[in-house]
């Protein structure tokens, strides 16, 4: 691979060089290093790393100018940002290559460049707002979706469409039809697959399939497993050191409670978490562990052994939570008799 044509600034090459399939690679890092344009060069850089061009026919040039349309899309939400967008695509590439699911699902190029660029594009022009939100305020997009997954119907389409419609960035143009529906089928299953709705249902589908005799992660069971990798790695926050992922439990709570502010001054419901009166991160955060983050896990475990030495990172973050739930409901108490 030569990066050196990439025009990828030396000290995020540097990083990138070291650590792009690294867990603990640091996105908040890599954004600053880079000028806000992390996620552009993370998927050049692994766009030339997997020889991902020869999928696709184009330039690096359509890559780059590609990535800055969906970079753009992003808006500066606390959570739902472009760094969360480049935290999934990276972690998505830890478990392609550090966890080795390229072996394991023989995936070929195809493959790496749709669970890559699912990764990158999955929360594309987020409101900041939930789907419940959307729904009890009428909004355009719930309309637009009929209430069913609104976001995670609106992120690909939109993608998409940046695509068709800004010709110097087109990384489908010189795909052949057939291979162009398929990609498009794979990126849209994996999308889909990060709406929360679906979480407990899918998961006991992939364990069933993971433990069937019958179980072919090559094979038939593929891209059930590719949707699995980009969900977990939507989910992975408390995987990583507690450092970074506490600083996204503050992000993801500070959108909620938004959220919540705005649900309280329109009448509507307050939607579960977004509660800043009553909502105790610490408390949250290890119900989260438990009931979502954990059997995911023990799910991509089951078909990726070398993910074990990270799943004890789970406990070690519940342990420090727990530490802290004491201090959180203190402030709470504070704020409620003021
Ligand atoms: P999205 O990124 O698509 O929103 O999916 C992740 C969901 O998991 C969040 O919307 C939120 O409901 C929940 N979540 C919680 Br609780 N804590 C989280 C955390 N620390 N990081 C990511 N998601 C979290
Ligand atoms: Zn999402
Ligand atoms: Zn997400």
């Amino acid at each position: 691979a030569n990066f050196q044509k990439l025009n990828i600034p030396k000290r995020v090459l540097e990083l990138l060089d070291k650590q792009h399939d690294d867990l603990y690679i640091d996105p908040f890092e890599c954004d600053k290093l880079s000028g806000g344009e992390g996620l552009i060069y993370l998927m050049l850089f692994l766009f030339e790393n997997y020889n991902l061009y020869d999928v696709f026919l184009v330039k690096p040039k359509v890559v780059r100018s590609y990535f800055e349309e969906v970079t753009k899309g992003y808006q500066d939400n606390p959570y739902h940002n472009r760094v969360h967008a480049q935290d999934v695509a990276q972690t998505c590439n830890f478990l392609l290559n550090r966890c080795k699911f390229i072996e394991i699902g023989q995936l070929d190029e195809q493959d790496i460049a749709c669970v890559l660029i699912a990764g990158a594009i999955h929360d594309y022009g987020h409101p900041g707002l939930t789907n419940a939100f959307l729904i009890n305020s009428k909004n355009e997009l719930a309309l637009t979706y009929n209430d069913q997954s609104v976001l995670e119907m609106f992120h690909p389409s939109q993608c998409f469409k940046i695509a068709w419609t800004n010709q110097k960035a087109n990384i489908f143009e010189n795909l052949p039809f057939q291979k162009y529906r398929r990609i498009r089928e794979s990126i849209i299953s994996m999308v889909l697959s990060t709406d929360m709705a679906h979480h407990a249902s899918e998961l006991a589908i992939t364990n069933s399939r993971v433990a069937a005799p019958d179980f072919e992660p090559y094979g038939k069971d593929k891209q059930r497993l590719m949707d699995l990798v980009v969900h977990s790695s939507d989910v992975s926050n408390p995987t990583k050191n507690f450092e970074i992922y506490k600083q996204w439990t503050e992000r993801v709570l500070t959108e909620f409670w938004q959220q919540g502010d705005k649900e309280r001054e329109l009448g509507l419901p307050i939607s579960y978490l977004c509660n800043r009166y009553t909502t105790n991160m610490a408390e949250a955060q290890l119900g989260f562990i438990d009931y979502v983050v954990k059997p995911t896990f023990s799910c991509i475990q089951g078909f990726l052994p070398a993910f074990e030495p990270y799943f004890e990172n789970l406990d070690k973050n519940k342990a420090k939570w727990q530490e802290l739930v004491g201090y959180y409901k203190q402030q709470l108490a504070s704020i409620q008799t003021q």
